[in-house]
C-alpha cells in the first residue's frame, strides 16, 4: 500500500462543542491510522503562518483570531489515498454545501465555524505537518488491523 500523511486539525469550535471523539472516530473507523496528536492553543502569528495562502482574503484576520482563540487538536493521519479522501470525509468548506454523512455536513452549519481543517493536497500536507509537528513527534508503527484494512 502507498501510504500518505495528512494534517487534520479540530478547530476551537469542534473542541468546545465536544466533537473530538466523534471526529477522530470517523477517521479511525474508516481504517486510517493516527500517527501524531496534540492539543495546542496556537498564537495568532502561528495561525497566520498556517493560513498564509489566504492572507489577501477579507476573512483572514477573523479566521486567524478564531483559530488562536482556544485549543486545537492537531493530528497527523496515515493511509492510502488519505489526503484526497480525508477532504471527502470533511466535505465542502461551506457546510451548507456539504452532504449529510460528511463531517461538516453532519456537524457544522456555517463557513466560519466549520469545526475541522484538512490539508488540501500533497504539498500543503507536507508543509502543514512540518509547521505543526517536529519529525520525532510522528510515530511509525504497524497497526494490527492493517492486513484486514488493506488485504
Ligand atoms: O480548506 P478549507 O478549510 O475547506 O477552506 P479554505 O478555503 O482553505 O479556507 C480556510 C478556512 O477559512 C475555512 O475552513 C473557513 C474560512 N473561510 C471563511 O471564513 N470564509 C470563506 N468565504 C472561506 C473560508
Ligand atoms: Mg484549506
Amino acid at each position: 500500500a502507498e501510504f500518505e500523511h495528512t494534517f487534520i486539525a479540530i478547530k476551537p469550535d469542534g473542541v468546545q462543542r465536544g466533537l473530538i471523539a466523534e471526529i477522530i472516530s470517523r477517521f479511525e473507523r474508516k481504517g486510517f491510522k493516527l500517527v501524531a496528536i496534540k492539543v495546542v492553543i496556537p498564537s495568532k502569528e502561528f495561525a497566520q503562518k498556517h493560513y498564509h495562502d489566504l492572507k489577501e482574503r477579507p476573512f483572514f484576520n477573523g479566521l486567524c483570531d478564531f483559530l488562536s482563540s482556544g485549543p486545537v487538536v492537531a493530528m497527523v493521519w496515515e493511509g492510502e489515498g488519505l489526503i484526497k479522501y480525508g477532504r471527502k470525509l470533511i466535505s465542502a468548506t461551506d457546510p451548507q454545501k456539504s452532504e449529510p454523512g460528511t463531517i461538516r455536513g453532519d456537524l457544522a452549519v456555517v463557513v466560519g465555524r466549520n469545526i475541522i481543517h484538512g490539508s488540501d493536497g500533497p504539498e500543503t500536507a507536507k508543509d502543514e505537518i512540518n509547521l505543526w509537528f517536529k519529525p520525532e513527534e510522528l510515530v511509525s508503527y504497524t497497526s494490527n488491523a492493517e492486513k484486514w484494512v488493506y488485504g
